[in-house]
Formats: C-alpha cells, sequence, structure tokens
C-alpha cells in the first residue's frame, strides 16, 4: 500500500555497539504486528541482523529497513550497525530520515560512538531522541543516564517516559505525554493503565517540562505560556511539533524492548510529534552547479536519491531510493540524471527487512526498493527526466584500513576484480586500488573487522582463495647534492653499431617539484633529435632509484655535453647512455631515501590520552596538537609515517578497548637514514628477489 507524504515517518535508530537496537527494532515490529514472534540477536534469526555475516558474528554490519503502521502513519525504521566500521551505512539513514531515535545503555551511558554520531547529526541540524535501553538491568539508573546525556550532549532531555521501577522490580513505563501508564505483560504487548500514585508527582514534574519545550515551540505560544501559566492540548502537541522539527529539545524515552516495554508510547509520539518530512531539505546542485535546499515535495516532478545498493541472492540486485520530490510509478520510465541515461521503472517494493512488498507507487519522503535496475548505482539521481539536478552525494568517512591481496589462482583474477567493483557499489566506505607501482590489489576498509567482512566474502560466497599481506608502503628515492657523471654507450663489433656519449649534471629540487630537464647542449655536440632519447632514458634512470629501486623524484637533470657518431648513433643508444649516465651520477649525488609521512587525527576518550600519545610518539610521530571536543573525548592531530600506520586500527583498537578512531591522509615525503633506511632497502632487494622467481 502507497502512503502520501503528509501519512510518513521515517526513524534512524542508531547508537554505540550492543546498546540494543536490532532487539528495539525487532520488538518494534513485533508491537506493530509485522512479525508474530520476535527473535532474539543470539537466535540469528532477528529481522535487523539477517546477512550470514551478521548472524555469524551477533553484530549487526548492514542497515536494515522495515515498517509499521500507527494511528495511519507509516513508520519506517532503520535498524543500523553500531560499529565504527560500518558508519557509512549509519549515516546514510540519516540522510533518509528526518529523526534519529539514539539508544543509549541504562547502564553504561552514552558511549563514545554514540557521541560522534551526534556529532554528525548536530552538522545536520537532524531532530532526534534518546531511548534508554535495559531497564530491567539492576545496574541501570535512569537519572543517572539522563544526566550523562545533559552532560555529555550538553543538550537538556525531556522525559517523554518515566520507568516504573528497574532490575528485578521494573514494571513499566508512563507515557508523560498522553498521561498514561503502560504495564509489562510477559511476553505480549504491554498493557495501558493508569498512572499509580506514588509516580503522580514525578509524571507532574515531567509534564511540566514538556509544557516549558513545547512553549519554545513559537513565540506566540511562549506568549501564551507566559500569561496562562500552561498550554492546552491542541497547544501542547502543536508546539512540540514545532519545537521538535527544529531540534529545540531531545525528547528522551526509556524501556525494555525484550518485555516489549516502552514501545507503545514511543511509537505513539513518533507518529503525533516525529518530524513530517515535508519539514525536511534534501541538498541538490542544479544545473548552473549551484546548491541548493530541495525542500520534500509530492508537487513537484520526480526527483529520487540511491542511497543504498545491495545484491540478493534471489532478488538480485536491489535500488533502495529515497523519493524527495513527486511520486516514483512501478512501469515507468524516469531518467537517472547522474548516469546521464534513461531508466526503465520495473517493479517498485517497500520492504520488511529482507521480505519485499511490491507496491505501484511512492512518494515523496518514502524510502523503497528498485530491483534490477539497469544504470542505477548509489548517489545517482533519478528525475522524470526534464528536471536538470543532481543531488549531492553522502560524504562518507575515508577507509583508513589497508590490506593488499592476490587470488592464489591467476584463473580467479577477473572474478577477483567482478566482486570488489560490486562491493563499492554496495559499500560506500570499502575502496580498492591497483597500485602499479607496488604491483598490489590494495583493498581499503573502516578497520579490521569491516576488511576480515569482505575478505571472508571473497573466500567463502565467491570460493577464491586469496592470499593477503600488509601493503607495501611507497618510498620515494632523492638525491642531497650535485653531481655529474657520464656514459657512452658503445657497441661498434660488425654490421650497424651504436654510439651514444651523455654528460649529465644533477641537482636536487625542493620537496614535492619531482622532475626538470634540460638541455644545456652548446655548440651541437649531440644532435637536437637525439635529446628525447636522451630524456626518455633519464626517465628510465628514475623509475628505479639505485638504492632500493624506488621511483626517484626532485631531480633537475641537465645534460651538458656528449657526443656522436654520423653513422652508428641513434635515439636508442643515447636512451642507454642516459639511463646509466643518470643512475652513475645518482650515486655520486648522495641518495637517500623518502618516506611518505601522513597527517593523523585521532580520536579518544580522554582517559586514553597519555597511551595513545606515548604510542603515536614510539611510532616516529611528531604530535602536532590536541584539543578536546567536549563529552570526554579528545582530538590528536599528530604526522606519522605511512611505514609506522599500516595496522594502526588494530593497534587503536586495542590501546582503547574499541573505542578510538581516526582520520589519515598523506601529507609529504621526508628522508629516512640509518636503519630504517637498511631495512627498507634489505625488505626491498628480498621482494625483487622475489619478483624474479615468479
Ligand atoms: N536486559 C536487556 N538486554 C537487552 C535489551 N535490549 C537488548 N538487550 C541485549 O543486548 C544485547 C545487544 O543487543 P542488540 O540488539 O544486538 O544491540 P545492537 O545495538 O543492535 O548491537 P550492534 O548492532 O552490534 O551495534 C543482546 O544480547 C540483547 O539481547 C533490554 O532491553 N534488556
Ligand atoms: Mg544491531
Amino acid at each position: 500500500m502507497s502512503y502520501t507524504t503528509d501519512l510518513i515517518k521515517n526513524v534512524s535508530i542508531a547508537g554505540h555497539g550492543g546498546t540494543g537496537k536490532t532487539t528495539l527494532f525487532e520488538h518494534l515490529l513485533f508491537v506493530g504486528g509485522v512479525i508474530p514472534k520476535p527473535e532474539t540477536v543470539e537466535s540469528g534469526k532477528t529481522v535487523g541482523d539477517s546477512s550470514p555475516e551478521e548472524i555469524d558474528r551477533k553484530i549487526s554490519i548492514h542497515a536494515a529497513l522495515a515498517h509499521i503502521e500507527r494511528k495511519g502513519k507509516k513508520i519506517n525504521f532503520f535498524d543500523t550497525p553500531g560499529s565504527s566500521d560500518f558508519t557509512g551505512d549509519v549515516i546514510l539513514t540519516f540522510r533518509a530520515s528526518e529523526f534519529v531515535l539514539l539508544t543509549v545503555d541504562g547502564r553504561a551511558g552514552v558511549q563514545i560512538e554514540t557521541i560522534k554520531l551526534w556529532r554528525n547529526l548536530e552538522g545536520r541540524k537532524k531532530p532526534r531522541g534518546v531511548f534508554i535501553t535495559k531497564m530491567d538491568d539492576e545496574r541501570a539508573d535512569f537519572n543517572k543516564t539522563l544526566a550523562d546525556i545533559k552532560d555529555k550532549f550538553k543538550a537538556t532531555p525531556v522525559i517523554l517516559t518515566l520507568p516504573m521501577g528497574k532490575g528485578a522490580s521494573y514494571q513499566g513505563v508512563i507515557d508523560v505525554l498522553n498521561e498514561k501508564a503502560y504495564w509489562v505483560q510477559g511476553e505480549a504487548v504491554e498493557k495501558e493503565g493508569a498512572i499509580p500514585p506514588e509516580y503522580q508527582d514525578a509524571v507532574a514534574a515531567a509534564r511540566e517540562r514538556l509544557i516549558e519545550a513545547a512553549a519554545e515551540g513559537n513565540d506566540a505560544l511562549m506568549e501564551h505560556y507566559i500569561e496562562q501559566g500552561s498550554l492546552d492540548a491542541a497547544e501542547l502537541h502543536q508546539g512540540l511539533v514545532e519545537a521538535l522539527a527544529d531540534h529545540k529539545f531531545v525528547p528522551a524515552f526509556a524501556g525494555v524492548s525484550l518485555k516489549n516495554s516502552g514501545l507503545i508510547p514511543l511509537v505513539d509520539f513518533i507518529a503525533d510529534i516525529g518530524p513530517d518530512p515535508r519539514s525536511a531539505k534534501d541538498v541538490s546542485r542544479e544545473a548552473d552547479g549551484t546548491l541548493k535546499e530541495l525542500p520534500i515535495d509530492p508537487d513537484r516532478p520526480l526527483a529520487a536519491l540511491v542511497i543504498k545498493t545491495t545484491y540478493d541472492q534471489f532478488s538480485g540486485k536491489l535500488s533502495w531510493v529515497k523519493v524527495i520530490n513527486g511520486r516514483l510509478s512501478a512501469d515507468s520510465e524516469a531518467f537517472n540524471v547522474s548516469e546521464n541515461k534513461k531508466e526503465r521503472i520495473g517493479k517498485l517494493y517497500t520492504c520488511q527487512g529482507k521480505k519485499l512488498e511490491e507496491i505501484r507507487e511512492l512518494y515523496a519522503g518514502d524510502v523503497g526498493i528498485l530491483s534490477k535496475s539497469a544504470t542505477l548505482n548509489t548517489n545517482n539521481t533519478l528525475t522524470a527526466g526534464n528536471a536538470s539536478l543532481t543531488f549531492v552525494p553522502l560524504r562518507l568517512p575515508e577507509p583508513v584500513h589497508s590490506v593488499a591481496v592476490n587470488a592464489v589462482a591467476k584463473k580467479d583474477d577477473d572474478k577477483l576484480g567482478e566482486f570488489l567493483l560490486r562491493a563499492t557499489d554496495e559499500d560506500k566506505t570499502f575502496r580498492h586500488a591497483f597500485n602499479p607501482e607496488t604491483k598490489e590489489t590494495v583493498i581499503f576498509g573502516m578497520g579490521e573487522l569491516h576488511v576480515n567482512i569482505i575478505l571472508d566474502k571473497i573466500k567463502q560466497n565467491q570460493k577464491i582463495e586469496v592470499e593477503t599481506h600488509i601493503p607495501r608502503v611507497p618510498y620515494r628515492e632523492t638525491i642531497t647534492k650535485k653531481a655529474s657523471a657520464e656514459y657512452t654507450h658503445k657497441k661498434q663489433t660488425g654490421g650497424h653499431g651504436q654510439y651514444g656519449k651523455v654528460v649529465l649534471e644533477i641537482a636536487p629540487l625542493p620537496r614535492g617539484e619531482q622532475y626538470k630537464f634540460i638541455n644545456a647542449i652548446f655548440g651541437g655536440a649531440v644532435s637536437r633529435g637525439y635529446i628525447p632519447g636522451v630524456e626518455k632514458g633519464v626517465l628510465e634512470g628514475m623509475a628505479a632509484g639505485v638504492m632500493a629501486g624506488y621511483p626517484v623524484v626532485d631531480v633537475e637533470v641537465k645534460i651538458v655535453d656528449g657526443k656522436e657518431h654520423p653513422v652508428d648513433s641513434s635515439e636508442l643508444a643515447f636512451k642507454l647512455a642516459a639511463r646509466n649516465a643518470f643512475r652513475e651520477s645518482m650515486r655520486q649525488a648522495a641518495p637517500t631515501l623518502l618516506e611518505p609521512i601522513m597527517n593523523i587525527t585521532v580520536f579518544v576518550e580522554d582517559k586514553y590520552l597519555g597511551d595513545v600519545m606515548s604510542d603515536l610518539s614510539g611510532k616516529r610521530g611528531k604530535i602536532l596538537g590536541q584539543n578536546s571536543m567536549g563529552g570526554g573525548i579528545e582530538e590528536i592531530r599528530a604526522q606519522v609515517p605511512q611505514a609506522e600506520l599500516l595496522r594502526y586500527s588494530i593497534d587503536l583498537r586495542s590501546i582503547t578497548s574499541g573505542t578510538g578512531s581516526f582520520n589519515v591522509e598523506f601529507d609529504h615525503y621526508s628522508p629516512i637514514s640509518g636503519k630504517i633506511a637498511d631495512e627498507v632497502i634489505k625488505a626491498a632487494q628480498s621482494f625483487r628477489v622475489q619478483e624474479t622467481e615468479e
């Protein structure tokens, strides 16, 4: 069934790993009548964690989508992964949702991934709430968790549901807005009842806060509130809608998903107060290149965005689309602006996890799935054909963990290549690249777990046997002083001979200037026609330096003299002479190795600050600065050699118990000497020996 824009709500459930997102999602689907019985994450049968890799590891890895109907509204829920290795899928659901519900473990308080997600949501000005989970645990503490939220988010949570008891004596929640209690009913759906007298004061106080929050909705309401000291039901409703859409307060819920508790007041709130897609905008780039905010509007011509691509064993390629403008209809024709191609829309679906349900139409604001699309890729824009806008691609964090991989059998090379291509379409935080210099295929993921999951798929699903190793560092060589050398290439025994003499002068260039070639021949000792041959020879010499065979950079090469033979000289002879002259001069020019230095930014909880800093120093790193990000998170900026960072995601994980994260990018090349250089030279010799053996 299709829902019109005013009847749609999109909610992303996100938060630190293990806080109970998938369990909440599962029980919401149960309470919403979508599934007959909720399953546990441990059983491997939940709607949210349905892929083999999720069932195997008992954690979420991919975003899942399902919906319930409540009060005539279609509520799309996204279950998202908690591990920072899979943030890409969380962020794409943020874009597709008008409301984000952050789960906070009632025992542990706000954890680091949730703080990072909060910061991302701040940037998007996205309305958000919190759901405090696991209130049935003795260690859970509602008030302490609220205080932690206040402290770490610098925002005031407004209580929408108040838990009745905790641990073994947990009984249910009170819906502060609608003034009802909801009692746990064993495995059944919670039951509505009167508020017990002992909670009445607490509810009255919470309700007062709620009315204050509603009064912030607009100026007229605030005036009214100041005059009358209260708001009526309609004003309260309107005020909450407006204040939430503007992210003026953070609704706080509590519950026990496993007991279906706290869920009805939650979905009622979303249905009644949750942001309407029409209050949200997406960002598009117009034909003239300007960026524009495009409101979600069913009355404009079709514009939709592909937010995700998955490949299903039975249904093949599935493109997840969020309709921003107009309607998307099954069996119609649209235009893929990003690829500049017509796209035939065949079947259209909504989904309940992996289960697809065919529909005729998706209205603006809704999220659905297109199957077997011929042209659509993630981030593509689909329009009615005459609109020339494209949506701005989602900004995702850069992958930081890399592994070199190659198929053991040559015949699997193509299959591996195809798989990697598809994997990058499914997952925009995964990359792969062939490095012609080191002759390796390197895959990049957000962390070791992310990369290992891809490797498992290669081995188990694709049945490709692969070898992996730490990627080689792209070292460079350069010179540190001027030198000159001459070389004569001469073969004049019998037949057509070869002759060319080249005298070169070389000098260091500033870092980053790469290469400069100067023809400084006076008096025609070498004819002009041979100079291109000389330059080719120099470039060949520079392609593999004399120290360890790495490319040579930042050198000025001048040909100052030479000699030619009227019959035996040729371009080839000059090329060979120049290559050897270059190598000879480089040996005289105090050559040195250069290593890539990376800029790294690390985010850690303050208790790990010292350990992380001393680890970076131990990695030959230079700390550039440090500052506090709030919420107990510290940012450290440093420069560290790439060679020391190849396994940094693993090291950081172990130092910070999995809570730290980092970004890294290339900055510059810097000379190395002594023992470190000796080791690079030795390693280069050994891999060159291997290469010749192959
Ligand atoms: N006691 C109790 N345990 C819960 C509750 N909700 C979830 N859990 C348990 O917490 C564990 C983690 O739950 P998940 O639903 O997988 O958490 P998640 O946030 O989806 O985890 P990731 O997807 O890995 O980030 C499971 O063992 C759940 O059974 C709750 O309300 N009470
Ligand atoms: Mg999960």
